[in-house]
């Protein structure tokens, strides 16, 4: 008798079980969302956006509190409190990575893209994918990539249309040794230093200049201490979307869904957003007062040429298979 109600229990328990999945399995939950940028940023934006998905898709269940302008600490500051628990998610620069999974330096070489169509084919195909998959064992889940951009090159000095124009300038860089090598190369003093420290730095004139997304340079006024801009779009970088593994782990399997299709929704809108924000950027830092320059195709030509060695440092420190991988990945995504 007993043996039969414990059989019966478990064939109702077993009948229940797809019930109770498709009422879906979510608690309640604050996520604390650090990013370095302004709320208003093409970051900022797409923070909100992936906060009010996340919202839709889990009955507002599943909460987002951001937290921009860094006040959350710098990329790297950010990345060790997931690792340890104490924040659940950031999204950052894939630069910043470097002490926690080396391969990660490897988008920071220069020249390596043509476009974004090419960044996206590659980032989303299975070579962004094997490197997200690198920060499991490190205390990390990396979702997806947003667009940082195309860099470009700012200072307060003069104008740089020539190669020699970068002699002796103090330019702030990630902190990362991909751009130190490639700054000092290029005859620039690289002073590597967090984000979040960077405006300071320049308006007090411990560094000359920096270089990112004409997007970053408005959203963070950095025309207000820079006056010339040059386009080089020397790098395209690529943020990425991070949750703290010890947290992740502890989510359900619907609750890990709705995050991981929030995150992929987010990521389209952004680049989105983004494109559209930087084709505005331009006229916008113009009207701000910035001198703005273009790079000759045979200046660029002489920075290839000057940087090559860049690339054979970082194949003989480690690089060279994740090199051989992301450049075979770049050439498919041009077929
Ligand atoms: C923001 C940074 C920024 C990056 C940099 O936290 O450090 O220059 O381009 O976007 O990640």
């Amino acid at each position: 008798m007993f043996r039969k109600l414990l059989l019966a229990t478990g064939i109702a328990a077993a009948l229940l079980a797809p019930v109770a999945a498709s009422a879906q399995d979510v608690k309640t939950r604050i996520i604390r969302f650090g990013y370095g940028l302004s709320e208003s940023s093409n970051q900022g934006r797409a923070v909100k956006y992936f906060a009010e998905e996340l919202s839709k898709r889990s009955g507002g269940k599943l909460k987002v509190k951001g937290f921009g302008d860094a006040s959350l600490g710098s990329d790297i500051q950010m990345q060790n409190a997931l690792i340890g628990g104490a924040q659940e998610m950031m999204v950052g620069s894939t630069a910043t990575l470097v002490g926690i999974v080396r391969d990660f330096g490897v988008y920071d070489l220069p020249f390596l893209f043509n476009n974004e169509k090419e960044a996206d084919a590659v980032l989303d195909g299975p070579f962004g994918e094997k490197l997200l998959k690198s920060l499991n064992d490190k205390g990390l889940v990396g979702l997806v990539y947003w667009e940082n951009g195309f860099r470009n090159l700012t200072n307060s000095k003069r104008p740089i249309t020539k190669l020699e124009d970068m002699g002796g300038i103090k330019l702030r860089v990630m902190q990362n040794p991909v751009y130190i090598d490639m700054f000092n190369r290029f005859g620039a003093n690289a002073v590597p230093l967090a984000f979040s420290e960077l405006f300071t730095a320049m308006e007090t004139g411990t560094v000359d200049g920096q270089e990112n997304p004409v997007t970053t340079i408005q959203s963070s006024k950095f025309y207000e201490v820079q006056k010339y801009l040059t386009i080089s779009r020397h790098v395209y970088s690529p943020w990425i979307m991070l949750a703290s593994k010890r947290w992740y782990d502890g989510l359900s399997a619907d609750e890990k869904k709705i995050l991981n299709e929030a995150a992929v929704a987010s990521r389209d809108f952004e680049r989105k957003d983004s494109r559209e924000a930087s084709a505005q950027s331009i006229a916008y830092l113009k009207e701000k007062g910035m001198q703005i320059n273009e790079l000759s195709p045979a200046e660029l030509e002489r920075m290839r040429e000057m940087v090559k060695p860049a690339f054979d440092k970082y194949a003989a420190d480690g690089g060279a298979e994740v090199l051989k991988d992301l450049q075979g990945a770049i050439a498919a995504s041009r077929k």
